[in-house]
Order: C-alpha cells, then sequence, then structure tokens
C-alpha cells in the first residue's frame, strides 16, 4: 500500500494518516518507522457522541480481546433478554452497538482537544492533547488525590503499596476514564488497554496532556463528545456494564479484623454487637482463619469446628464473609495446588517453568485468570465455602501482590521488558502475552471468577464479591474498598474525592476501611469516620494486626453512642440506599455523588471535593478535621434543609457558603427541598430492615422520592418481580404512583412525616394501594 503524507500535526510527532483505498482502515507511519493500523468507528450511546478508535502494531491481526467491555457471555451467567422493556437489566449492550465508520477528522468535532496519537518505540504509543486553562480533569478512578486530576502525573499500573503518602503514585485499580470539563461543557475519553498507562495532566504547566501507554498490543481509544457529566457516566457504563443489585444483607453495616484470631473472639465480637444493640449483618475473616493460608481450607486449631461457627452466627442474623487470595501454597499435599498443577491452571515464566512467587502461604503458585477453565476450575472451589454456609468472599491481593516483586514497572520511561523479563506469562484470547501487558487484568478476572462460582454454587443468591485489584468493567462482578488507608485524619477526608472518582468510573459499590486500617484510631476520629461512612455504600470497619482495638466500643460511651447512631442512621436509611442501587443500573450514576454530577452550570461546585451527594437529594459535607466542631459548607442551587433539623427548622438558601456547627453524634448532611427520603424503622439487620416499617419523610410542601420492593437476595427481579413506585406529595397529601409492579411484597406499613427524621417523629399512617 503507497503511503504518503497527508497531515502533519504538531513538530515531528503525529498522525501522518492516510486512508487505505477502498476500507476505513487507516494506515500509520512515523519517522521512526513503527507502523500500525488504525480504524475509526464512531456510535451514539445514550445520547452521546462517541467516537472509537482501534490501533495496533502492522504485524498483529488486529485490536486484542477486550475484558472491559460488558458483551454477553453465557459464563457470566447472562442470557439475552426476552423482555424488552426489561433490556436495562441484561447484559451485553456493548456488543449490540452499532459502530459506523467514521474519519479521522472527526475526531476534533467529537473530542476538540487536538489529540495527536504516535507509536513512538516498539512497545510504546503516546497521546497528546490540549489542556486549556480552565479545564478540570475527572475520573481515573482510585487516586490519591482530589477530585480534579489536574497538574499531576497518574500511573495506572495494579500495585499493593501500603504507604499511602501524597507522593504514591500506583494504586490498587487502574480506572482509564477521563472526563474533562471545559467552558461549561464536559467531554470524556477512555483507554482500554490493560498494560501500564501514564497519564500526565500538564504536571508542567503547558496546557497539555501526555498519556503513555506501555504494550506491544493493540487498543481502543473512546472519546466521549460534549454531553452532561450524567449522561457521560451513563454511556461509558453501558460498554462497560452496571452492577447487578447487591444482595440486601451486603448493604448492612460490617465488621472486620486482620485477623480475628479465633472462633472465641468471633464469638465474643458478635455477641457485643447484639449486647450493645449496634446494627451489624456481617463478620469478616481475613488470612487468619486458613490453615498455613492456604485458600479453601480452615486451621484445626483455631477454627475447629467453622460450619458449627457459621451456623450459629446465622441463627443470631449475621452473615460471614471470608478472605482469599489467589497465591496457592506450592505444596505437593495440598489438593488445591495439586489439582490445580495437573490441570495446568497456574502461571508459568516464559521459559516454560512454573513461576513462584512468595506471599502469605510461603513459596506459591498463581492460577492464569485470564482463561475460561482457570475461572471455572476456582470458581467452583469456593463449594469448601458455600457448605459452611459462608456468605461473601472478600479478594484480596489480587494485583497480584507478591513480595519480592510489588513493584512491577520502576518507570515508564523506556520500553516495556521483553517477555522473558516479566513474572509470568499469561494466556491472552489471542495467544500468551506477559504479564505487564494485560496486569491490571488480574484481580478483576480473579472477582469474576469468584463471582461465577459462587452464582453457579448458589444460583438462587446474588452473590457478594469484594475486591482489591480491579479494572474497567469490574462493576459487573464486584464490589471495592481501597485498600490499606491509615487511621489520619487525611485518609479520611481522601476518601471522598478517592469513592466519588471510582463511582464515576463506573463502580458504585464502594467503601474504605472505616476507622482507618494502619495505626492506632482515636474515639474523635472513628466517630467522625462513621459520620461519612454511614454513607459509604460498602459499609465496614476494618482495621490492620497491629492497630488498637477498633470495633465501636473500645472507645468509650460517648464514641459508641455517636457511632451506633450514625450505624442506625445507615440502617434507616436503607430503603433509599436500595433505590440509589436499582438507579444505578438504569442509568450507571454512582451513589456517592460529586457536587457537578447534580450543580451543572456551578462552576464553583466543580472544585468542591470535601462534600458529596449521597442519590440526588442528600448532601453530605461532614466534619473532617480533629476538633472542629463547625466547618464552611458550599450549597448548591435549590433550598436545603438540615437532615436532622426538625420540621420547624428552615431551610438555607443554596448557591453560596455557610458556616456550620455540626454536634459530635449529628449526622453531617442536608436534604434538598422538594424530595422524599423513604427511611426505615430502626432494626439491627439488613434483612430484618426489609419488613419493618418505612416512613416516607417530605422535606418541602411538592416533593418526590421513589421506593422500591423486592425480595432483596434472588435473581428475580431481572424477571420483573420488583415494584417501583414514584412517591409524590403534592397539596397536603402524599401518593404512590406504581411505575412497575411484579412483585409480591410481604405486609409492610407505612407512614409519613414532615421534615423530621428523628424515631420518635409525629407520622401519620399511610397505605400504599395499587
Ligand atoms: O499483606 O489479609 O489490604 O485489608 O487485612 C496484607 C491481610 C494483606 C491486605 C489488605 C488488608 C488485609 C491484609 N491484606
Amino acid at each position: 500500500m503507497a503511503k504518503q503524507s497527508s497531515q502533519v500535526k504538531n513538530e515531528e510527532y503525529w498522525l501522518e494518516a492516510r486512508r487505505s483505498p477502498g476500507s476505513s482502515v487507516l494506515a500509520f507511519s512515523d519517522a521512526e518507522n513503527l507502523p500500525y493500523q488504525c480504524t475509526f468507528h464512531k456510535c451514539e450511546i445514550a445520547g452521546v457522541s462517541v467516537l472509537r478508535l482501534d490501533a495496533w502494531p502492522d504485524d498483529q491481526n488486529g485490536v486484542p480481546f477486550s475484558f472491559a467491555l460488558d458483551i454477553e457471555e453465557e459464563e457470566d451467567g447472562i442470557e439475552p433478554e426476552s423482555n424488552q422493556e426489561l433490556s436495562f437489566f441484561s447484559a451485553g449492550e456493548a456488543g449490540r452497538l452499532e459502530w459506523q465508520d467514521a474519519k479521522d477528522s472527526d475526531l476534533n468535532a467529537i473530542f476538540p482537544f487536538d489529540l495527536r496519537f504516535q507509536r513512538t518505540a516498539e512497545s510504546r504509543f503516546n497521546f497528546r492533547f490540549h489542556l486549556p486553562e480552565d479545564v478540570r480533569c475527572y475520573g481515573l478512578g482510585e487516586r490519591l488525590s482530589g477530585l480534579n486530576r489536574r497538574g499531576t502525573v497518574h500511573t495506572l499500573i495494579n500495585t499493593d503499596n501500603p504507604r499511602h503518602l501524597p507522593s504514591m503514585d500506583s494504586m490498587y485499580k487502574s480506572l482509564p476514564l477521563l472526563f474533562i470539563w471545559h467552558q461549561g461543557q464536559w467531554h470524556a475519553a477512555f483507554l482500554d488497554s490493560p498494560a501500564c498507562q501514564k497519564w500526565d495532566l500538564d504536571s508542567s504547566l503547558n496546557g497539555e496532556a501526555l498519556l503513555t501507554l506501555l504494550s506491544r498490543r493493540g487498543w481502543q481509544l473512546y472519546l466521549f463528545g460534549q454531553a452532561p457529566l450524567k449522561d457521560l457516566v451513563a454511556a461509558y457504563t453501558i460498554l462497560t456494564g452496571r452492577s447487578k443489585l447487591p444482595p440486601h444483607w451486603a448493604l448492612g453495616h460490617q465488621q472486620s479484623r486482620w485477623s480475628y484470631p479465633d472462633e472465641k473472639t468471633v464469638r465474643e465480637v458478635a455477641r457485643q454487637f447484639r449486647d450493645r444493640s449496634i446494627p451489624c449483618d456481617t463478620i469478616v475473616l481475613d488470612i487468619d482463619y486458613m490453615d498455613d493460608y492456604r485458600v479453601f481450607t480452615a486451621s484445626r486449631e483455631r477454627f475447629p469446628d467453622l460450619k458449627k461457627l457459621v451456623g450459629d452466627l446465622a441463627c443470631d442474623s449475621f452473615k460471614v464473609i471470608t478472605i482469599v487470595d489467589p497465591g496457592v501454597k506450592k505444596d505437593p499435599k495440598y489438593a488445591v495446588f495439586t489439582d490445580g498443577k495437573k490441570q495446568g491452571c497456574f502461571v508459568k515464566r516464559a521459559d516454560g517453568k512454573l513461576y513462584t512467587g512468595k506471599v502469605w502461604p510461603g513459596v506459591s503458585a498463581f492460577p492464569d485468570f485470564l482463561r475460561k477453565e482457570v475461572r471455572r476450575w476456582w470458581g467452583a472451589q469456593h463449594g469448601f465455602y458455600t457448605d459452611l454456609g459462608v456468605k461473601g468472599i472478600w479478594t484480596d491481593m489480587n494485583e497480584p501482590a507478591i513480595f519480592d516483586a510489588n513493584e512491577p514497572l520502576s518507570g515508564i520511561e523506556g520500553e516495556l521488558p521483553v517477555d522473558a523479563d516479566q513474572l509470568f506469562m499469561q494466556e491472552a484470547p489471542e495467544g500468551l502475552v506477559g504479564h505487564l501487558e494485560v496486569r491490571n487484568l488480574y484481580g478483576m478476572q480473579m472477582s469474576r471468577a469468584t463471582w461465577q462460582g459462587l452464582k453457579a454454587l448458589r444460583p438462587k443468591e446474588r452473590p457478594f464479591v469484594l475486591t482489591r485489584a480491579g479494572y474497567a468493567g469490574m462493576q459487573r462482578y464486584t464490589a471495592v474498598w481501597l485498600g490499606d488507608n491509615n487511621s489520619w485524619w487525611e485518609h479520611l477526608q481522601m476518601s471522598i474525592p478517592m469513592l466519588v472518582s471510582v463511582g464515576l468510573c463506573g463502580v458504585p459499590f464502594a467503601g474504605v476501611d472505616i476507622g482507618g486500617f494502619a495505626f492506632d484510631t482515636t474515639g474523635e476520629l472513628l466517630a467522625r469516620w462513621y459520620s461519612v461512612g454511614l454513607f459509604y455504600p460498602f459499609f465496614r470497619n476494618h482495621c490492620a494486626l497491629s492497630g488498637r482495638l477498633q470495633e465501636p466500643w473500645h472507645f468509650g460511651e460517648k464514641v459508641e453512642s455517636a457511632a451506633r447512631k450514625f450505624i442506625e442512621f445507615h440502617y434507616r436509611l436503607l430503603p433509599y440506599l436500595q433505590t440509589l442501587f436499582f438507579e444505578h443500573m438504569l442509568n450507571g450514576a454512582p451513589i456517592m455523588r460529586p457536587l457537578a454530577f447534580h450543580a451543572e452550570n456551578d462552576e464553583h461546585a466543580l472544585d468542591v471535593d470535601d462534600q458529596f451527594f449521597f442519590g440526588k437529594d442528600i448532601l453530605v459535607a461532614p466534619i473532617l478535621h480533629r476538633a472542629k466542631r463547625s466547618r464552611s459548607v458550599y450549597l448548591p442551587e435549590g433550598n436545603w434543609y438540615r437532615i436532622e433539623g426538625g420540621k420547624n427548622d428552615a431551610p438555607l438558601a443554596g448557591g453560596r457558603t455557610y458556616e456550620v456547627a455540626f454536634g459530635f453524634d449529628e449526622v453531617p448532611a442536608f436534604v434538598r427541598e422538594g424530595s422524599i427520603i423513604p427511611m426505615a424503622e430502626l432494626r439491627m439487620t439488613a434483612d430484618q430492615v426489609r419488613e419493618a416499617p418505612v416512613t416516607f419523610v417530605v422535606f418541602g410542601q411538592s416533593a418526590e422520592g421513589s421506593y422500591l420492593e423486592e425480595d432483596g437476595i434472588s435473581f428475580d427481579y431481572e424477571a420483573g418481580e420488583f415494584n417501583l413506585y414514584q412517591i409524590q406529595f403534592r397539596k397536603g397529601q402524599l401518593a404512590a404512583q406504581p411505575l412497575s409492579m411484579g412483585y409480591a411484597a410481604p405486609e409492610r406499613q407505612f407512614f409519613m412525616s414532615r421534615q423530621d427524621v428523628s424515631p420518635d417523629a409525629a407520622r401519620t399512617k399511610f397505605a400504599i394501594s395499587c
């Protein structure tokens, strides 16, 4: 094919694109003679114009299979839907999108930042784009940074680095989705490649971003044209999928510790929760429940009858979650190892020998979760836990973390190491690839294997999986927590922009360790942390080996009662939280949202990252500093009630900042005038809340909200077995409009109250009739 230069933008770099006659493939070459192929396609997704660039080195057959995309697969237990109306529940939308040929001239129309890209080394692509002065950069998932990611470098390669200092770069998860705000409008870019990516968002303040991808494989870059932030999130989550409804119990309070050393301690912790009437659903067993850290085993000395323990806890309405790491102890007497080895499930080095690395069990082998057969094999091992009655699985160390190989890439200035110098090889659909090319998929595919395993073992129950490492699309299988934070006020503060960003990147079910993981927490920090944590969708207190005891009662009466009050508030808000998970399925919206999500034309709101929306109607503005009693709160447009202001409280007008004091046990949040919050009567577990009376708390003279009913555990809602109501308050009357009716809900009592969330608020009976 004759190559002639058409256009060279900027210096020696970039895009010498030529259209090869009669096809949409554009051939590229450059001064360094590193040719590649590139195609442009476009499509409309959720009303957003999306341009997709596919590029791959000349000597390959096209772009590799994408694990990020939500492509219908029988393996995931997803069958093509029969009912069109319910198509929003089914995965596989990305597979059904119709892409049309596009030209490189569409590029600037959709993404007006003068994007240029080039293959600049054998294993490296560079992308550049402009970042005008006013631009804010949101997204990129889990980063130790404020909401606006501009002005620094973000390296996306999954890494276990427990030192969450300001200098830290690579984190556990890689979510390569960037949102760009410019002159009141949003755009987005998603680079789908599970290799190392380095996003330099104008660290030298010259108005230019440089994105480096270190890969010998092809990639797909999605550019999202101008649209409201929420539409961009909707479009991205059509591509990469949405979370299903979690089991209802998993929305309750979880108590964890590295580690509860034995059965007796676990029973004692559970008893304390019930004796002290602090709501709790789940006790989490960290690595020490195992026999010498062998996954799929339990210690005979410390947990001699785990089944009985799990059963006894179940009688007391507790669920048990166990941790599972990917490393399988290399031990010829250990069936999981010998069987996995026989079946060829473990990764090998480039020379074909079994790869081993040291983790908790000592020398260990690692499954290749990229392979379907291996995912099946791994999933089936979880019968060990389901037989014991264990309800959820926490997958940890799945970057993977390997004690002496924790920093897989020291820098990415040069080239990707050759395969022989990488840890191990993996089997991608297109053939063997060096681990670093696909590293960011490891944790995601482990949680997928776990999700599928639990689904196959207990087909009638929605699995609960929690992961540390992950990549774009992981929300289809798993909840996340953000790893090893510290018991520092700074990390309480940071949890807000971090979780909000993870949510914007498609992952709604997220939280951080409440109280902080490493170091000793204080009573004040723990209580304040619960005042924020009650709004984390994933709501867990967890603490490291060496820290002081961190359950809510170890700090005296004042802290215990504040923590109890916040945990109770979370439980009372469960009906509202449930509707938010449902909303996520409908439109991809996260649960914790930045102010910009709803304050669309408010430039000031863009830079606020110590507050967040919990759904559309609750604005959280917590105290985040030691010894502070008040803080400055920015209220966006609208009128806002303090959530615990009571029935005589007057709302504050938005569009300005107030200094607001919050009592030590006061919920630090506001409610939008015109909203209705469904709140349950208090119960000690989430399952019990499902049957408790619900009060619709009305804020304002004319208000709206929604309310969802479904069975909380099965997949029947996917077949339409749910009831969704729009609740309206007009002219002093409350009414429930059924939007969808398919579930025979158990009896429940309903009430209405005006502006008063307290448990003893004056309330009137209300009947949802249909
Ligand atoms: O090397 O399982 O982030 O939550 O308690 C540490 C022990 C391994 C890291 C997790 C943490 C967990 C801990 N794990």
